[in-house]
């Protein structure tokens, strides 16, 4: 690439070398994040429209769940996410017309045919398991599967994602306790982002990060600022290698930023002061890790003006390609819904 700044010192070169992380993956772990916020941004428009009735959002989570997923082998590893994990999903091959089609509610929508909310993603080709809007059930699922896998003998782990307010729910309680219990290789990963809806925080739990949780389960806990894609994805390394190596499983906080009210069904600024509403746009993951790749020299201008092209493009096809899709056939309404469905 001719666009490329001033190459990087040695420190921070060494940095992502350290890590086994090249130059080309750092970047596809950046594209992969501006696609993602360019899907979600285009959700709310779709909303605004009348075009999706509902939408819930990933913003400022990114940075945690592209490293989470660069750690991961797709299609191996198992993820049983929640609705934030629009980043995550795309990273382990999600497409854009995938994640559109689910918006849509249209027949081809590989998460649920049409039948679940959008962002209750499932994605059989990659190993993502769709989940309940009930939150916290997902973990046992994923201990369930970590549970199989190591009963098979087989080298998969299973990782699941939920906020930090689903952590007052006892399923989380159950699937970590079990995951401590069987030494399973099993990471779950807490995005803090400082709300569950509207509650705070400080009025969810008594302690300043979840990981601190970690040792009365008999797991590794590890909290990790979560707007930075590098620190990620060491902590996921090592979570990852633990599990492979059978040494049990990893409890993960990861503290983010929730950009936008809870979903489109709430407005934060009638619970979050206008102070902390104005921090949050100092906390964009996508934009310190461009800074962080430019200054490395392994972003140019150019080729990030590509990047943010080819996401707009991508969602603009994808949304037309999902609008002209087929709904499901009303005929099918009851299949998966009874046991005698059709
Ligand atoms: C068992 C259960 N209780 C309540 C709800 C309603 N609800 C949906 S999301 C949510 C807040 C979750 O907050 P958090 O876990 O912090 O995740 P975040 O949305 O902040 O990422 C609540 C209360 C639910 N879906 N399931
Ligand atoms: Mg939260």
């Amino acid at each position: 690439m001719t666009d490329k700044p001033e190459a990087a010192t040695t420190e921070t070169q060494s940095t992502h070398a350290a890590l086994g992380l090249e130059p080309e993956k750092l970047v596809e772990m950046y594209r992969q994040m501006v696609l993602a916020r360019a899907i979600d941004r285009r959700m709310w428009v779709l909303n605004r429209q009348g075009k999706a009735p509902f939408v819930i959002s990933g913003q400022g989570h990114e940075a945690t769940q592209v490293a989470a997923a660069a750690a991961l082998r797709p299609g191996v590893d198992w993820l049983v996410p929640y609705y934030r994990d629009l980043a995550f999903c795309i990273a382990l091959g999600l497409t854009p017309l995938d994640f559109m089609l689910s918006v849509y509610a249209r027949a081809d929508d590989p998460s649920s045919g049409g039948r679940q909310m959008p962002s209750h993603f499932g994605l059989k080709r990659a190993r993502i398991v769709t989940t309940s809007s009930v939150v916290a059930t997902q973990v046992i699922h994923a201990a369930g599967i970590a549970y199989a896998a190591k009963v098979r003998g087989l080298d998969e782990v299973a990782v699941t994602c939920l906020g930090e307010g689903s952590t007052s729910e006892g399923d989380w309680h159950e699937g970590l306790n079990f995951a401590g219990v069987h030494k399973l290789p099993f990471i779950c990963i807490v995005e803090d982002n400082d709300y569950a809806i509207s509650v705070p925080h400080r009025l969810q739990m008594g302690v300043d990060s979840v990981a601190r949780r970690a040792d009365g389960y008999g797991m590794a806990g590890d909290t990790v600022d979560g707007g930075d894609v590098l620190a990620v994805y060491a902590v996921m390394k090592r979570a990852v290698e633990r599990a492979r190596a059978g040494e049990g499983p990893t409890l993960v906080a990861a503290k983010v930023a929730r950009f936008t009210s809870h979903s489109s069904d709430d407005d934060q600024r009638r619970y979050r002061p206008q102070e902390e509403l104005e921090a949050l746009l100092r906390r964009d993951p996508i934009e310190r890790f461009r800074n962080h790749l430019q200054a490395e020299g392994l972003l140019g201008e150019e080729e990030d003006e590509r990047i943010q092209q080819n996401a707009a493009s991508e969602v603009d096809q994808a949304v037309q390609q999902a609008e002209a899709a087929a709904p499901p056939d009303p005929a099918n309404l009851e299949l998966h819904v009874f046991a005698d469905g059709c």
